[in-house]
Order: C-alpha cells, then sequence, then structure tokens
C-alpha cells in the first residue's frame, strides 16, 4: 500500500467518525424509540419500547403492570399524562387495549403505534397537546401477551393461538389441551393438509386454473383430493385431529358484565373474569371511572363495533345513542371501508365483551375496530364491495383468502410470499400428502408495506374519540342581588365535546356519584338546576343545598347552575367536581 493511499485511508476514516460522532450531540434523542410500523412486533419488543418511552418521555408516561397472567408474564400498561395540568385520576380519560385475541397480532401494533404518534407530535400538533394536557390516555397494548409470544415463536396460523392459554378439555376426555396443531413438515408454520386419493375416492378436486385451489366438486363430479383440514395428527388416538389445543378461553368472553357461560357461548370460562388477564383490566378500572372512551383493537373485517353485544341487555338509551352515533359515523369517514355497526343487531352475538364491560360498569363509550379487510386492498385484483351502512341487509365480513384473486393477488404483489406451495409429505396415519397454505400473518392483516396507512387512520379514530372525553367550560355568570345580604348566580356550564359527563347509564346502572358544584365564600341558601333562563324555571335540590348534585352536562351541551347565597359581597369561588368530566372552578366577584 503507497503512502497517498494509506494518507487517503486515514482522513476517509477521521470523515466516517466525524459523521458517527455527531448524532451524540442529540442525545436525548437517541433514547427514544425508532420503531417501523412496516411490521408487526413481538411482545418483548412492545415492551421494551414501552420502557422506552417510560425513559425518554418520563413526564409524560409511567408505566405499570396491572398484575400477572397465570404464566406468569406482567399485564404493562403506559398511561400518558402530563402530571403539570393535573394528577391522572382527577381528569377525562381513555382507555386504549388491543390484540386480546392474540393471533389478531397488528392490533397490539395499532395501539404501540398511537403512543409513538402522541409522544412525538406532543408540543407539535395543537390538538395532541391539547388531549394529553388536559386529559389522561391509558393503554394496554397486548391483554393476551403469553399467546401472542407463542403466535410469533410457535408454529401458529393466522387464528391459533388466539385464546388465553388457560388450561381446557374441550373434549371432555379428562385430559387438557392433548391434541393440538402440528407441524408435521416442520417448516415453522401450520398450513393445510390435503391427500391425493384414486378418481372416485376424493370429495375435492383441483382448481383446473390453479393446482394450489381445492374446489368443492359440482354434481356429476368424481373427486380424486381429500381435503384434511390443519396440520395436526391425531396424538390422543380417539380419532379426532386437532379436538383438543391450547385453551380455550376466549379473553374477550370473560368480562364481567353480560357474561354468559360455556353452554351458551364457546370460550366463556367457569365464571366471569376468571382469568388474570381481564380480571387485572377490570380491578385496575373500578379504581378508574373517569374513564369515558374506549378504544379495543381486533382483526378483522373493517367494522367499528359497538355494544351491546347481545340483544338480552337493556337498549341503550336515546342519548348515549346519539354519541355513540356522532364517534361511530364520524369515524366511517376516517377509515374509507369500515362499517359502523351494533355487534349483537349487525353481527353476531357476544356475551361479556370488553366494550360492553366498560360501557355497563364504567360508563364509558367502547368501539371496537376490527381491522384490515382483503378488500380494502385495491378494486383490482381483489374484487370491491362498497361499504355498508347500518340498515343495509347484513353480509358476512370478507376476509375470504381462498378464493383465485387472492392467489393472484399473493402471485403478484406479495410476489408468492404468503403462500407456501403443496409439497409431498409424509403423516403418521394418513400415509403421503401433500401440505402447504397461507402462511399465519395472512388473511387477516396487511402486509408490511400497507399496514402503517391503516394503522395511522386507527390512531386517528382513537384520538378523535380522545378528543371527545367531556370538555366541562363556565361561561359568565349572572348575578342578581335580592337583599341586602342575598345574591342569585346563575352560572351556564358548556360541554364543548360529544361526551357527557355524565352518560345516561350511569344513572342506570348507578355506576358512580353524580356531578357535584359547591361555592367556596359564601353561604348557601338554596340551589338548583335552571331549567328555562328566561322563564325563571329552577329544579331546587332541597335536601343540602350547599352540595349541589348535578346529573351532568350533555355533549354539545349546557346545564345552568342556580344558587341563592348569603354574601356581604366580594369574592367567592364555584367549584365542579365531575368524575368523568374533570375538576373545574370559576372566580365570581359579587358587586
Ligand atoms: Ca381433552
Ligand atoms: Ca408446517
Ligand atoms: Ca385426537
Ligand atoms: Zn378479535
Amino acid at each position: 500500500m503507497s503512502k497517498s493511499i494509506r494518507f487517503q485511508l486515514k482522513a476517509i476514516c477521521l470523515v466516517l467518525a466525524s459523521i458517527s460522532i455527531s448524532p451524540i450531540s442529540l442525545a436525548s434523542d437517541s433514547k427514544i424509540p425508532q420503531p417501523h410500523f412496516n411490521r408487526v412486533h413481538h411482545n418483548k419488543e412492545i415492551v421494551d419500547y414501552m420502557k422506552g418511552y417510560a425513559a425518554a418521555y418520563p413526564n409524560l408516561v409511567t408505566l405499570k403492570s396491572l398484575g400477572k397472567t397465570a404464566a406468569g408474564t406482567e399485564m404493562w400498561m403506559l398511561t400518558i399524562n402530563n402530571e403539570k395540568t393535573g394528577k391522572a385520576g382527577d381528569k377525562p380519560a381513555s382507555y386504549i387495549d388491543g390484540a386480546i385475541h392474540a393471533n389478531e397480532a397488528q392490533a397490539a401494533d395499532t395501539v404501540l403505534y398511537t403512543i409513538d404518534y402522541i409522544l412525538k407530535n406532543y408540543g407539535k400538533l395543537d390538538k395532541i397537546t391539547e388531549t394529553v394536557d388536559r386529559s389522561t390516555l391509558y393503554f394496554v397494548p397486548s391483554v393476551s401477551p403469553d399467546s401472542r409470544a407463542k403466535w410469533f415463536d410457535e408454529p401458529a396460523t393466522a387464528s391459533y393461538p388466539r385464546s388465553s392459554p388457560w388450561p381446557f378439555d374441550d373434549d371432555r376426555d379428562g385430559r387438557v389441551d392433548e391434541d393440538g396443531p402440528v407441524d408435521i413438515d416442520k417448516d415453522g408454520v401450520i398450513t393445510t393438509m390435503r391427500k391425493k386419493v384414486p378418481l372416485g375416492l376424493g370429495n375435492r378436486k383441483l382448481d383446473p386454473k390453479d393446482s394450489r385451489i381445492l374446489l368443492p366438486l359440482e354434481p356429476g363430479e368424481l373427486g380424486d383430493y381429500i381435503l384434511l383440514g390443519q396440520e395436526g395428527y391425531d396424538q390422543d388416538g380417539d380419532g379426532l385431529v386437532g379436538e383438543d389445543s391450547v385453551g380455550y378461553a376466549d379473553p374477550n368472553r370473560t368480562w364481567g358484565y353480560d357474561w354468559a357461560p360455556r353452554y351458551i357461548q364457546n370460550g366463556a370460562t367457569d365464571y366471569p373474569l376468571q382469568i388474570p388477564e381481564t380480571r387485572s383490566i377490570a380491578n385496575w378500572a373500578l379504581d378508574h371511572l373517569e374513564v369515558s372512551s374506549v378504544i379495543s383493537f381486533h382483526n378483522s373485517g373493517r367494522m367499528i363495533l359497538r355494544g351491546p353485544g347481545s340483544p338480552t341487555q337493556t337498549p341503550v338509551s336515546a342519548q348515549d345513542n346519539r354519541t355513540f352515533d356522532f364517534l361511530g359515523r364520524e369515524g366511517e369517514k376516517m377509515m374509507p371501508g369500515y362499517r359502523y355497526m351494533i355487534t349483537w343487531r349487525d353481527l353476531y352475538t357476544a356475551y361479556g365483551s370488553t366494550t360492553d364491560h366498560f360501557y355497563g360498569i364504567v360508563g364509558a363509550f367502547g368501539f371496537v375496530p376490527e381491522l384490515f379487510g382483503r378488500v380494502m386492498d385495491d378494486n383490482n385484483i381483489v374484487r370491491y364491495e362498497p361499504p355498508q351502512k347500518v340498515g343495509d341487509p347484513v353480509r358476512p365480513p370478507s376476509n375470504d383468502a381462498k378464493g383465485f384473486d387472492a392467489m393472484k393477488w399473493n402471485d403478484m404483489l406479495s410476489l408468492g410470499r404468503q403462500f407456501i406451495p403443496f409439497k409431498e409429505a409424509k403423516h403418521p396415519q394418513y400415509g403421503t400428502i401433500e401440505i402447504g397454505g397461507w402462511r399465519q400473518d395472512t388473511g387477516r392483516m396487511p402486509e408490511g408495506w400497507m399496514l402503517e396507512e391503516e394503522t395511522h387512520r386507527n390512531a386517528a379514530f382513537v384520538l378523535f374519540n380522545a378528543m371527545n372525553v367531556p370538555k366541562l367550560r363556565f361561561l359568565d355568570a349572572s348575578i342578581k342581588k335580592l337583599g341586602s345580604r342575598v345574591w342569585q348566580i346563575e352560572v351556564p356550564l358548556i360541554n364543548e365535546r360529544a361526551i357527557p359527563s355524565i352518560p345516561s347509564i350511569v344513572i342506570a346502572n348507578k355506576l358512580h356519584r353524580l356531578d357535584l358544584a359547591t361555592i367556596q365564600g359564601a353561604k348557601v341558601l338554596s340551589s338548583g338546576i335552571v331549567r328555562n333562563t328566561y322563564n325563571g324555571q329552577i329544579d331546587l335540590q332541597t335536601h343540602r343545598p350547599e352540595r349541589l348534585m348535578v346529573s351532568g352536562v350533555p355533549g354539545f351541551g349546557n346545564t345552568t347552575l342556580y344558587f341563592l347565597i348569603e354574601s356581604d359581597g366580594g369574592e367567592l369561588t364555584v367549584h365542579y367536581d365531575s368524575v368523568k368530566g374533570g375538576k373545574l372552578s370559576k372566580q365570581i366577584v359579587l358587586k
């Protein structure tokens, strides 16, 4: 090596060194987690990111465990709150969770994205700054962490594992979880099995256009293939394959409100909140009745579901329906192709679900965005279905991954990644078979390069709901002097957002106390709610007028407080303390 070349190399090394040094001046930024939302994340990564946010944003983020799963995994909750503007429990609040069904993987990433987007835009986007400063946001990205880890680490399918790994004897043979899916060909994925048989012995035929697809027989045809279903074999010799896999407790059928036992719906446990995952959240929620907005992410089908989950529940009041409808219909505009639907009426009956629990016990307006549908992709390769509206005849969500169009999509847009071609394999019971099929991350979630847009739209829906938790504000009081020391004060209070400070379910189910109005600095002789400002109609509170109990301020509505007080004049303060609307006060000068 010549001297001059050696010198040049040295110079290059120095330049490189200086390039690598320069970002250190932004040391605080380098701590900020930088996840990429073009893929789904393992539970361990999500927890690491949550710890990273707590370290990078100590003034906004706290992280705590709500408890442990049966397997001993912490149930992490990340809270975003600006302590400088008030304590978490004293402010209006939102609760957001995801992936209670572990196979619905991108649901957790959508919660992670929402956290990331809020933290990185606090102080930059006014809507986000306002929401963080005046409210609290509680996040549990992954409600079924143990099954999520299995879905990532062990052979899995698009729909398995889904449940909490709570041991259960599905086939009532005295053994639990003894016969689940088995990765026969050891390729790390559970796909499907099929067997070629002599013509006439089969119940399927190959699609003449695509030998990867089996078609049902038309009348008059003979079959030369048998569809054997999901990979596995009869591990306990009872003649059935895959009849008792891990679980099955469906955590989203274990919540405490409107729960129903297993003989009514599969997946229910022996009693409500039996599994620690939902029990730890439900216990937390009892101490957080300030929550008035709930978003619980699932996949798939492009729906914005809301309760009730069953027709046996008391119908939702007209007032609460208006709030649901406003939030849900705006959501349809934010997420093209998503349909705002009532679970039991437009989809199916589900007892003991997250959003019904939070509505019926906490009094919060909950939605379940069902992320992704194949039809959302485009209107070329995958057949396009126009969005369905509430009231239209119901059609099932379209996730059919078996059709030719999906295969063409796989070939042309995922370049064949999604579908594992059939290969010959030996099966302990069926002999020579073929194994192949869709990978676990297809059918219910987008490819990585499509993921971020849908994630963002759903995060924006979270923020839209969070912006609509009650926002109370006093307007100017009207003051009248009625005698030498007697004054009449009327104070209008408005709610600038959609969610009432007391949803009507709170009163119907007696979930928590009413809002409380008090006066500091004067003696209250009488108090009430003004029914009509112009003709002096007032609903007086006869008992303890110094503690005026108020049935809340409606969404985008107002309530006017009435006080008759005794005072020598000067200053007094009106305090308003609302479980869901926060605390506020107003100074009034008597003159
Ligand atoms: Ca069993
Ligand atoms: Ca396999
Ligand atoms: Ca078996
Ligand atoms: Zn689900």
